[in-house]
């Protein structure tokens, strides 16, 4: 995967800044952007791959739901050993579902990838044993995401696995500051700049709504998951897994 083009989409301050948006601009830096800003990103996207060899079922389908470029479908692709097992990548972002197909086509493996323009809300999944929301879910409306998990958790088979990464909401407000402290700190270790954080920051609350950690798990309870835990956290970024 291209990941030479350094994002400086927020380095020039701008009188106004708009709502962030998953455009061409964002596609051709969106490999380094999300490396610098989502501490964990690299060992996450390598995990979903360990955990696709681990749970995908022969016969069956994978889904990568807001796939942006498809590393995660990409990973899973390297790693699925399951027989007769197809990847669907879905994303409603034009630019990123069209660099999604040249990379998957820059790979070959034994496992079809199927990349497609949608909204997730309206896909009809079936036969799961493998899905990935990796930093997805966060821009689905609020009032949406209970609907989304149990079309999940109707569409995953026995023993099929949901892997969900978020950013999370701590609703305690000292540690919610020092979480906040210490991404910016990460953010500043990778080079951004004051400004560049200060303006991805307004541009990104309109869109991106965290939630706590406690109504993740209690979303997955209501939506039927019999097992649920958080394998990654590392300050405000978590990954967990949970099992129908
Ligand atoms: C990765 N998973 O690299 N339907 C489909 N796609 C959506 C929707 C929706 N309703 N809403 C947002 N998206 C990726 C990273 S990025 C996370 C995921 C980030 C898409 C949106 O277009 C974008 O590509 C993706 O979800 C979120 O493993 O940039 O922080």
């Amino acid at each position: 995967m291209t990941d030479k083009k350094t994002d400086l989409i927020y380095s020039k301050p701008q009188a106004k800044v708009a709502d962030f948006r998953f455009d061409a601009q964002v596609v051709e830096v969106f490999p380094d952007m999300i490396k610098r800003s989502v501490p964990g990103y690299s060992n996450i996207i390598e995990t979903i791959g360990q955990l696709s060899k681990r749970f995908a079922q022969d016969n069956s389908n994978v889904y990568d739901l807001g796939c942006s470029l498809g590393a995660a479908s990409l990973a899973m692709r390297q790693n699925i050993e399951a027989k007769n097992c197809k990847i669907i990548a879905i994303d409603n972002s034009k630019d990123m579902v069209q660099r999604c197909q040249m990379h998957v086509n820059a790979f070959k493996a034994a496992t079809p990838c199927h990349v497609f323009e949608g909204d997730i809300l309206d896909t009809d999944m079936d036969n799961a044993s493998v899905v990935v929301l990796n930093f997805t879910l966060q821009f689905i409306d609020s009032s949406k995401r209970q609907q989304l998990m149990d079309k999940i958790a109707s569409a995953l088979l026995p023993g099929g696995i949901l892997i969900l990464s978020e950013k999370i909401y701590d609703n305690d407000e000292t540690c919610r500051d020092l979480l906040n402290d210490l991404h910016h700190d990460f953010k500043r270790a990778n080079g951004y700049s004051d400004l560049e954080i200060a303006q991805k920051r307004a541009a990104i609350e309109n869109v991106m709504r965290p939630d706590v950690l406690d109504t993740h798990y209690q979303r997955l309870n209501q939506a039927g998951f019999s097992h649920a835990t958080t394998w990654f956290q590392c300050f405000n970024f978590f990954s967990l897994i949970a099992i129908k």
